[in-house]
């Protein structure tokens, strides 16, 4: 019998990006014009700028993808780790959004590769975000228990495909016959549900907030927004608003600088409506609309180790970091290495270690940005006793420290 083709994780990896942006392409027609005009913008970038591949080459670039899922239990973020696992993404870093300036009700993590050559082959990674249920700020302990209630009777994944998942990531990798069915189930679940949404329970959880109503007020998870990564995010927001999508007022994160490009800037625009059918009390199904999802951009730049990082809340707590940016950051590459500012692979400022997590602020803000209404929340304290090792232990799984990651990517 001749040896059976393998397909290794980062292969499954590429394949499970793809057809997540395939049917995402479909249901959300903004999508394709965004990845359309992301890949022309990165192609005259990269004709007119000599160091444009830096930071990741045009290829890596133009494929390069993240998405964001939400989920309601860390039984169910368990499972995500689980899915995640056979295509080699693993969660990195915590980041609590409920302590943004407006505060959103969840934490999260994002799972990714975090090897180089594996981020080389594809990065793609899911920021995915736990509904916060045991913060009494905004759930109350009648609410809380019906949530807990709801979201135990449901079943995000079939359990068949998270034990496939499982003995992949033991393996390393599947059979090329088995990759078509695994990979197709794996995007299917991510798919916006058809199943008509109960509507009294869904508006009920919208007055709290309306990122509980998405997350816990229907059966399933979805792709919440796929976001590409662009070499130059000012021109694209320009082109965007030409082309007549409205995108948010500002791009956030840092500063569009001369200097060197830092940590990440992201922009988005709102989605439009998708029609949803609700079911009513009285048993009628009746044709309605979300809007819970959106389009994301991104670009990318240089890692900031912890003293850069420091540098960069300093700066970006002034009323206008722009024009401020220089009294914390120099302005080449041999500067930032020499001051300790920035990874470099070796310490030559040559190779930049480009970010590949994400901000709390911007994620908050990214939310934020999208919703109608804040979260409404009460006096009550927070005693829900939410940090990393907390969601490292309820997942049963490590979770890396993005710095340890950077620190090994620097001296390798
Ligand atoms: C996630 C928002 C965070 C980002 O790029 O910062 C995020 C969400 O909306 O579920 O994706
Ligand atoms: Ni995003």
């Amino acid at each position: 019998m001749s040896a059976a083709k393998k397909l290794a994780a980062w292969q499954l990896r590429e394949r499970f990006a793809a057809g997540l942006s395939a049917m995402y392409g479909r249901e959300v027609p903004a999508y394709p014009t965004l990845v359309q005009v992301s890949t022309q913008v990165n192609r005259e970038y990269v004709k007119r700028h000599r160091d444009a591949e830096r930071l990741g080459s045009f290829d890596r670039v133009t494929a390069e993808r993240h998405g964001a899922i939400r989920v309601g239990t860390p039984a169910e973020l368990a499972a995500v780790a689980d899915l995640f696992g056979a295509f080699g993404m693993v969660p990195v870093g915590y980041y609590d959004l409920r302590e943004a300036a407006s505060p959103v009700p969840v934490v999260s993590t994002a799972f990714r590769p975090v090897d180089a050559e594996e981020l080389a082959r594809n990065p793609f990674r899911v920021f995915t975000s736990m509904l916060a249920l045991r913060d009494a700020r905004f759930f109350n302990t009648g609410l809380r228990t019906r949530v807990q209630e709801f979201l135990a009777r449901r079943q995000l994944f079939d359990p068949a495909l998270i034990a496939k998942a499982r003995v992949i990531a033991a393996e390393g990798g599947c059979l090329a016959g088995e990759a078509d069915e695994f990979v197709g189930q794996a995007v299917a679940a991510f798919a916006l549900s058809r199943e008509p949404i109960d509507k009294s329970w869904y508006d009920e959880l919208s007055r709290v907030s309306a990122v509980a109503a998405d997350i816990a007020g229907v059966g399933s998870t979805h792709i919440n927004h796929l976001t590409p990564r662009v070499l130059d995010i000012d021109e694209l927001y320009r082109r965007m608003t030409a082309c007549g999508i409205a995108m948010i007022d500002a791009i956030q994160g840092p500063p569009r600088t001369d200097g060197p490009q830092v940590l990440l800037r992201q922009t988005s625009f709102r989605a439009l409506a998708e029609p949803r059918r609700f079911r009513c009390d009285d048993g009628s199904v009746v044709d309605g609309t979300v809007r819970v999802r959106f389009g994301e951009v991104e670009a990318r730049g240089v890692a900031l180790t912890p003293k850069g990082r420091e540098r960069y809340d300093a700066a970006m707590g002034s009323d206008d970091p722009a024009a401020v940016w220089g009294q914390y950051f120099p302005s080449t590459d041999e500067e930032m290495a020499a001051q300790g500012l920035a990874y470099y692979r070796g310490g030559d400022p040559a190779k930049p270690v480009v970010y590949e997590d994400f901000l709390p602020a911007s994620a908050a803000g990214i939310f934020r940005s999208n919703l109608d209404r804040d979260a409404s929340t009460c006096d009550a304290s927070d005693d829900s006793g939410y940090s990393m090792d907390w969601m490292a232990g309820s997942i049963g799984r490590h979770i890396h420290d993005p710095y340890t990651l950077y620190d090994e990517e620097t001296a390798a």
